[in-house]
């Protein structure tokens, strides 16, 4: 028994070690293309590192199951058994702290993060969902919709303040992270701080995409993200606002 005990808690340390070592130099992330992303990968990077060691003992407990109970054919069930002494009070109170470890961290501290990176936009962009396109409007009252790119300020804070004129639909552009609903008659937020150029033209990730299933051209709902620097982006805007005007 003693001898089947070490055997197995070797074995939940090597794949334990594999799998962290694994979770480590996976790149599982789309483009870094904001503040933001830091926060919620690393969130990701450390539920992954966390969970690790839980994957560790299922794939011991099966793989020594499979080398050494593998039945010879059809017999009887085995007798029932039920948990005794200390080994069930401390698995639970170790998930019940994990849990609650999770909760604090990177949860509660995560979310203070987010709230920190979002105080004191420099600028407030409005964007409006429909079946099936998205309108942006600027704060100079510039407005681009369908799949003209909306072009941002690399480096500068921006507040999104996302309403539906019909059905659900949700903001989501994946090189930021951050994702809200978009609901009809309501005005939600996000804000974002966009870190480093991008382009939908040459990454995915640089798009804003409707992730609310919102009817049939739902997965077309896509409208091209810009990220440029300041100088560039006020150049686009004074020449927006120009042909607007003519
Ligand atoms: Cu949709």
């Amino acid at each position: 028994m003693q001898r089947q005990y070490t055997t197995l808690f070797i074995m939940w340390l090597v794949v334990t070690a594999l799998t962290l070592v694994a979770m480590w130099a996976w790149q599982p992330f789309p483009t870094h293309g904001a503040l933001e992303a830091e926060v919620t990968d690393e969130a990701f990077r450390a539920l992954l590192y966390l969970g690790s060691p839980v994957l560790g003992l299922v794939i011991a407990v099966l793989a020594y199951s499979l080398m050494n109970f593998r039945s010879a054919g059809p017999t009887e069930d085995g007798a029932f058994i039920e948990g005794k002494g200390a080994l069930p009070k401390v698995w639970v109170g170790f998930s019940a702290a994990l849990c609650a470890l999770m909760i604090v961290w990177p949860g509660l501290t995560g979310m203070a993060e987010l709230r920190e990176l979002a105080e004191n936009p420099d600028m407030v962009v409005k964007v409006s969902g429909a079946r099936w396109s998205w309108t942006v409007e600027y704060p100079n009252g510039v407005k681009i919709t369908g799949k003209e790119p909306m072009v941002l300020p690399e480096g500068e804070r921006i507040r999104f303040d996302i309403t539906s004129v019909d059905i659900l639909h949700a903001f989501w552009v994946p090189a930021f992270r951050l994702k809200v609903d978009a609901v009809p008659g309501m005005t939600t937020t996000v804000t974002v701080n966009p870190h480093g150029e991008g382009e939908a033209e040459t990454d995915a990730a640089y798009r804003l995409q409707c992730t609310e299933l919102c009817g049939l051209q739902h997965a077309n709902m896509a409208m091209p993200v810009r990220v440029v620097s300041e100088s560039e982006f006020q150049t686009w805007l004074r020449d927006k606002q120009a042909k607007a005007a003519r």
